[in-house]
């Protein structure tokens, strides 16, 4: 077992066996410029900082040997799986399946559409596509998690407060014991990631909890 004794808002305990490191939509079209992040209007070179940092995440999961899933915001080429309620709103220049520099903005096996190359998953790990914001949604991490006996999820990615911040909360609620590293994710509102990590280890870490990825490092 290993213990990150300075998480908040108490200390992390876990086994390497049963945990999974979750990087949410660590994708070129939230990163690079002209994709889905671009398109609504944000500056994007917010979120390509937290890349180094998440490599060396990456590394360390790899290592130690837990389950590595990576998840992709996308949708079908025909977006059958694209509600207009999701479609219509917010995206001044261009929408989801319009053309882009990058090929269809957040259309699964488009250019844009993939993880960026340094984090690229290797074989073996999980690679979850998902419609919705949250990674759970209409997806299959839930079961692929159960059959391989996860029981902790350590997460990190992009943007904290919307795709992380609703996986993470999906998974509370199914029971899975959630840590964010704090560095390792960012916001095109750098003021809402830190609310994000206050909310989440706040009323004695009602969703989870969030440490540093040096304590976590320290720790194993
Ligand atoms: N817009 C925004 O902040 N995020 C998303 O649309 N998706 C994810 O967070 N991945």
């Amino acid at each position: 077992m290993t213990s990150i004794a300075c998480a908040k808002p108490a200390p992390f305990t876990f086994d390497a066996r049963t945990t999974a490191l979750v990087l949410i939509d660590m994708q070129r079209d939230f990163i690079e410029p002209g994709g889905f992040g671009e398109a609504l209007g944000n500056d994007v070179s917010l979120l390509a900082g937290i890349v180094p940092t998440v490599a060396r995440l990456l590394a360390h999961a790899r290592a130690a040997g837990w389950q590595v899933v990576h998840t992709r915001e996308s949708h079908a080429p025909d977006l059958s799986d694209c509600p207009p309620a999701k479609r219509l709103r917010g995206t001044p220049n261009a929408r989801i399946g319009d053309a882009g520099p990058m090929g269809r903005i957040l259309i699964r096996g488009e250019p844009g559409n993939d993880i960026v190359e340094a984090l690229a998953p290797l074989e073996g790990e999980l690679v979850i596509d998902k419609p919705g914001k949250g990674a759970f949604y209409a997806t299959r991490l839930g079961e692929e998690l159960a059959q391989r006996g996860v029981t902790h999820l350590v997460f990190a990615g992009v943007t904290t407060e919307v795709c992380v911040q609703t996986s993470m909360r999906e998974a509370n609620d199914r029971g899975f014991e959630c840590l964010l590293v704090e560095e390792a994710t960012a916001s095109y509102i750098p003021a809402f990631r830190d609310a994000t990590l206050s909310m989440i280890h706040s009323q004695g870490g009602i969703v989870g909890w969030t440490a540093t990825l040096d304590a976590l490092l320290e720790a194993v």
